[in-house]
């Protein structure tokens, strides 16, 4: 029987709730360039920039609902549970869709929008408000600027040592709506198999690693995630 299943989330559980994807024909990085937004380099050329594309997400978060491919995730933990199981929710999402849906546990790799990170102490406050440039550190004596809390290329994602622990533990990885195209996320599905698990892919389209899963099904999150939880 199935007792802890690892699910991986990218941006396509959040399309339906009006979040845009990446890598999509008309997602964020067709429309902006990533190395000018999603860089430490980018940030430290034009900050004003980044930080006006962060708060603009923010806004676009906090107007979004979760869908029901969210909400059928907070009940899959709460099914597990009550079975002495687990899921181990890892998204690569920076928006709180899964939390607002009632997901307990969810583990932010990429970071999260509603926090930010102080450039001189590394403190990370919940943060609901636009930062400028000029936002001084809450905390800390050295007056840090404050950056938003996500990860950039070239930085080193969050929580991995959890993760590397949930997926040895795990009897099933579940990815999500999501390319296969960033790592180390996009290579989970190998470490999964390396375990000898079996491996589910639910999304709209085939990602770049759908030949190292066992099993996909192609469709929006909203129909394929309830049809697998329920
Ligand atoms: C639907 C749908 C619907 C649509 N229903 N589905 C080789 C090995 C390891 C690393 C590298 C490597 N080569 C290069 C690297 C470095 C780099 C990397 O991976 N680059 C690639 C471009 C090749 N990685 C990094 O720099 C990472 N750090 C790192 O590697 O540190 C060193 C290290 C780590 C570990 C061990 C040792 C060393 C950091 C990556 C940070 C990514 N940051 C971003 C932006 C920040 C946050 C933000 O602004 O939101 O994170 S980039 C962007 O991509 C964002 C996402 O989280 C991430 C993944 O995108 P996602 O979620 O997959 O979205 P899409 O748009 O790509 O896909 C959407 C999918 O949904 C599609 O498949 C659709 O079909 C589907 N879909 N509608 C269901 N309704």
């Amino acid at each position: 029987m199935t007792r802890n299943v690892f699910v991986l989330t990218g941006a396509g559980i959040s399309a339906e709730s009006g979040l845009g994807t990446f890598r999509d024909t008309e997602g964020v990085w067709a429309r902006f360039d990533p190395m000018r937004l999603a860089t430490p380099e980018g940030f430290a050329a034009d900050p004003v920039l980044v930080q006006e594309f962060y708060n603009q997400r923010r806004r676009d978060a906090r107007a979004a609902a979760p869908n029901p491919a969210h909400a059928a995730l907070a009940r899959l933990e709460a099914g597990l549970a009550e079975r002495g199981g687990r899921l181990f929710l890892c998204t690569q999402n920076i928006d709180d869709l899964h939390e607002r849906a009632g997901s307990r546990h969810v583990v932010h790799m990429h970071g999260e929008l509603l926090r930010a990170r102080c450039t001189a102490c590394g403190t990370e406050p919940v943060w609901h408000e636009d930062l400028t440039v000029e936002t001084a550190c809450p905390h800390c004596a050295h007056g840090g600027g404050m950056r938003p809390d996500v990860v950039w290329f070239g930085e080193m994602p969050k929580h991995l040592d959890a993760i590397d622990e949930a997926l040895a533990e795990a009897d099933l990885f579940v990815a999500i709506g999501t390319s296969g195209a960033v790592y180390p996320a996009a290579g989970y599905v190998a470490q999964a198999r390396a375990f000898g698990i079996p491996t589910l892919a639910l999304t709209l389209e085939a990602a770049d690693n759908a030949g190292m899963f066992e099993a996909t099904r192609l469709g929006r999150a909203s129909e394929t995630v309830p049809a697998f939880v329920d």
